[in-house]
């Protein structure tokens, strides 16, 4: 890796960084690969630099429509944690988790993870009882969860409205300590500089129209630059799946829905944790920078629109200052959406496909920022041994046949 001294990153920013060097090549599109990648988010990069570093793979190219960390990898609200319920879901979140903890010295990359905490806050004498069983569940799994008292909750997070009169009244929490956020855009950037390093051609602004394939096994690959030869597809385009998968011939139990996000000007530093709250149906954690990033509940209807809208905005904001009356003077300053792939039981789909050697990562819907890692990991070893790990092999398309749902609904902590 190229070191910088402070001289040159002043004479960098003078010359409009002419010189600086790139952190992965812009190479040609070949046409052959051991393993084309589509999709080129958090997930896909990841699985090409797993395919290369875990699997010897020297030939393989990331395909993206547009640039990389452009869909929902660099729109999400950053929140990493793993207090799934059920032992699948524990299992390949906390492995998540563990890969976040290390991620910078891997990648040699600082992603800039903030272990401070990821509090839920809980409402009600119901809250409070199904949260004992959860926690209970966690513990089970080996997943590090705590109650804390309406004191701790007001320690944590000051200025949050402790009233017994406020319309959604705090009476406790959960606080996964192991919880925080980290820098989406740097978690992309660290698997794409580390891939390309093993050999991984990452192509920019390159849409994949269309698939070839004969006797039910995928050969060739249709892209907006050309035509590839391979015989192993790996797809993870998120909310884009069900046109993948239909390009494909084949049909996924997915709708894709816009998730929704703000951000207010920089304050000085208010709280460290991560903060959710499922009553209310809002999230909001404050960056680096000092910006107070907050969301919602997915939009009702499917769609494809990548905006925000009023509507949801202003259930966003209402939720927010109930929660915390002090913010209700902050100035907002951008609004987004990103399209996610909702599974009715709110896990992700990591396996084969019906097409021979194509196989499929998708369906995190709200929640996949935090299994980036996890779920690059996965599909890189279902493709490389063409069987699902341990860790994934619940949750593959088979369990839409056996209904064998691995229900993690609640614990998205997101209104649905
Ligand atoms: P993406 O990052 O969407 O990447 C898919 C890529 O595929 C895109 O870049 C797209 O351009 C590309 N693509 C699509 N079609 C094609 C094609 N035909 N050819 C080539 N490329 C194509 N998760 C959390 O864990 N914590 C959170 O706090 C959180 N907050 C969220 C807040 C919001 C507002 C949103 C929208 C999502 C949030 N999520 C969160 C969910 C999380 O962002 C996603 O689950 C995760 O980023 C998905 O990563 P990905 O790499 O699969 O998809
Ligand atoms: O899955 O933790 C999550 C999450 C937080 C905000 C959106 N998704």
């Amino acid at each position: 890796m190229q070191k910088y001294s402070t001289l040159s990153l002043v004479r960098n920013a003078i010359s409009h960084h002419n010189g600086w060097q790139k952190a992965w090549r812009n190479p040609d599109l070949k046409s052959e690969y051991d393993a084309v990648v589509v999709g080129g988010g958090g997930h896909g990069l990841a699985t090409a630099y797993y395919l290369a570093k875990e699997h010897g793979y020297k030939n393989v190219a990331v395909i993206e429509a547009g640039w990389l960390g452009g869909g929902n990898t660099g729109r999400n609200t950053t929140i990493v944690r793993s207090n799934y319920l059920f032992p699948q879901s524990a299992k390949f979140y906390n492995f998540s988790l563990n890969l976040y903890e290390n991620m910078s010295q891997e990648l040699d990359f600082n992603i800039m993870l903030r272990q401070a905490g990821l509090l839920t806050l809980l409402h009600s004498r119901h809250d409070l009882e199904v949260m004992r069983r959860n926690i209970n569940a966690m513990h089970m799994n080996g997943i590090d969860s705590d109650w804390v008292t309406p004191d701790e909750v007001a320690h944590i997070a000051p200025g949050i409205n402790m009233s017994e009169d406020a319309r959604f009244p705090i009476v406790g929490g959960i606080l996964q300590k192991r919880g925080g956020v980290a820098r989406h855009d740097g978690v992309a950037w660290g698997y794409a500089r580390a891939g390309d390093a093993l050999g991984v051609d990452i192509i920019q602004m390159c849409a994949v129209t269309g698939f070839d394939i004969k006797n039910g096994e995928v050969v060739g690959v249709q892209t907006a630059k050309g035509h590839i030869k391979t015989k192993k597809v790996a797809i993870a385009v998120a909310g884009h799946s069900s046109v993948l998968a239909e390009m494909a011939g084949f049909r996924l139990p997915v709708s894709s829905m816009a998730l929704q996000a703000c951000v207010s000007e920089p304050l000085k530093p208010v709280f460290d944790a991560a903060i959710m709250s499922p009553a209310t149906g809002i999230y909001i954690s404050q960056s680096d920078k000092g910006e107070l990033v907050m969301g919602g509940a997915l939009d009702a209807y499917p769609s494809y629109a990548q905006r925000g809208n009023i509507n949801t905005l202003e259930h966003i904001i209402s939720g927010v200052i109930e929660l915390f009356p002090c913010f209700s003077r902050i100035k907002l300053m951008r609004q987004w959406a990103g399209i996610v792939d909702i599974v009715h039981d709110s896990s992700p789909i990591i396996g084969h496909t019906p097409v021979k050697g194509m196989y499929i990562n998708c369906g995190f819907g709200t929640g996949g920022f935090k299994a980036t890692p996890a779920g690059g990991w996965t599909l890189a070893y279902t493709l490389a041994n063409d069987r699902p790990h341990k860790m994934n092999e619940d949750f593959s398309l088979k369990r839409f046949e056996t209904g064998a749902f691995i229900d993690e609904m609640g614990a998205a902590g997101i209104a649905h």
